[in-house]
């Protein structure tokens, strides 16, 4: 189910889920580890997107065949996240193989590298990628990756014969077989926001002196941004697992975290927060945690990227295998989600806005946790302003 959070809106009602939840709910496993499922519970995600798309109310309704989306690049392995340079080429990270390519908007590959020292096992490998705002001068792109020992955010520079110049900006992020974080994004306030995940040790969450689970703030040297609340690298904490991160126009941050059992959530991020996990999961309402905006069950979501784009945030499911509209209005609250496309193209790991305002979404279906077809896995280009609403 979904729960609308301070938005003030009513959750929203599907009368045939409370029959599909049994379904679900009778082989749920923890779903929250990078939206995977364990054991039987994977068999029972088909079975629920047909029995929904029978129900689906008329505020749910795909949009028209004209506005599905079309494949820009195919025969890839777990893209796990991409990021625009100026020009309008994409860098685009492959988690188990550790290369970065790079992606024309036509879909064409003009440039492959591969990133020295990735260590892949579990949800761990090659994950985030940003590109410096200031990249015509100082050519700096960041990469996360998971390490021998650790988690880490290395800078290069990045120019037509490669990578060079390779700085670990940030070493030490504990490392494990799940909840890795990783997302890599520059804020408005032109630093460098890193997500981390709690490695499935619920103890680091609500230490602030941990580098896992929180949301970090730096400078393009790793150094702890000017402003940031504990003097450290932390931004927020009482995290689980963020993989989505993403601005609104008046500059709002919001992320996507994965729950364990009951609720993921989407976030708005405000310095300092807490966001209470282990202690909270969803809407806790205790004092001194700052609960969700929104919420979903896991088997509807397990968010990892997040977007925004034409007045609404977009979240990529894994386990829910679908792509979110969540409408946002001028104060940043919520407005009743969309589901899209559930079911058509698998799990959904990334998505970005592209310069043209299109949406660009990976799919993620040689995670270990999908079931792949031919031509996964994929980059799909999405309109975000004719979906459905
Ligand atoms: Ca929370």
């Amino acid at each position: 189910m979904i729960t609308a959070g301070r938005a003030g809106t009513r959750p929203l009602a599907v009368l045939a889920m409370a029959a599909v939840n049994v379904l679900v709910a009778a082989t749920a496993a923890c779903s929250g580890a990078d939206g995977g499922t364990s054991g039987p519970a994977a068999t029972a995600a088909p079975s629920r997107a047909e029995s929904e798309a029978a129900t689906r109310p008329p505020a749910q309704s795909e949009p028209a065949a004209v506005d599905r989306p079309r494949t820009l690049v195919s025969g890839l392995s777990v893209p796990w996240a991409i990021a625009f340079l100026p020009g309008g080429n994409a860098l685009v990270t492959e988690r188990g193989s550790g290369r970065l390519l790079q992606v024309t908007p036509q879909g064409r590959t003009l440039q492959t590298d591969v990133i020295e020292g990735v260590s892949p096992s579990g949800e761990g490998g090659l994950l985030g990628v940003a590109v410096s705002p200031d990249f015509a001068t100082d050519r700096y792109i960041f990469v996360y990756f998971t390490a021998d020992d650790d988690n880490r955010v290395v800078r290069y520079r990045y120019g037509d014969r490669g990578l060079s110049d390779p700085v670990a900006i940030v070493t030490g992020i504990p490392k494990g077989d799940i909840h890795n974080g990783g997302r890599l994004a520059f804020g408005p306030d032109g630093y460098l926001y890193a997500s981390t995940g709690e490695i499935g040790d619920v103890g680091h969450a609500q230490d602030r002196d941990s580098l896992a689970g929180k949301i970090l703030r730096m400078t393009v040297d790793g150094r702890p941004a000017p402003g940031n609340p504990f003097g450290n690298l932390v931004w927020t904490y009482g995290h689980r697992n963020v993989q989505g991160l993403a601005w609104d126009r008046h500059g709002r941050m919001y992320a996507t975290e994965f729950g364990q059992y009951t609720y993921d959530e989407i976030n708005l991020i405000e310095k300092g927060r807490n966001y209470g996990w282990p202690q909270a999961e969803g809407m806790g309402g205790k004092p001194g945690f700052t609960d969700p905006l929104l919420t979903w069950s896991t088997d509807e979501a397990s968010p990892s990227g997040l977007a925004y784009a034409d007045g609404a945030l977009w979240a990529a499911a894994l386990r829910g295998r679908r792509l979110w509209r969540v409408p946002l209005d001028d104060s940043g609250r919520t407005g009743r989600p969309v589901a899209l496309y559930t079911g058509d193209y698998g799990r959904l790991r990334a998505v970005v806005t592209a310069p043209d305002g299109m949406l660009w979404v990976s799919t993620s279906n040689w995670d270990g946790r999908g079931d792949p077809r031919d031509g996964d896995d994929r980059i799909l280009v999405v309109p975000p302003a004719t979906s459905a609403d």
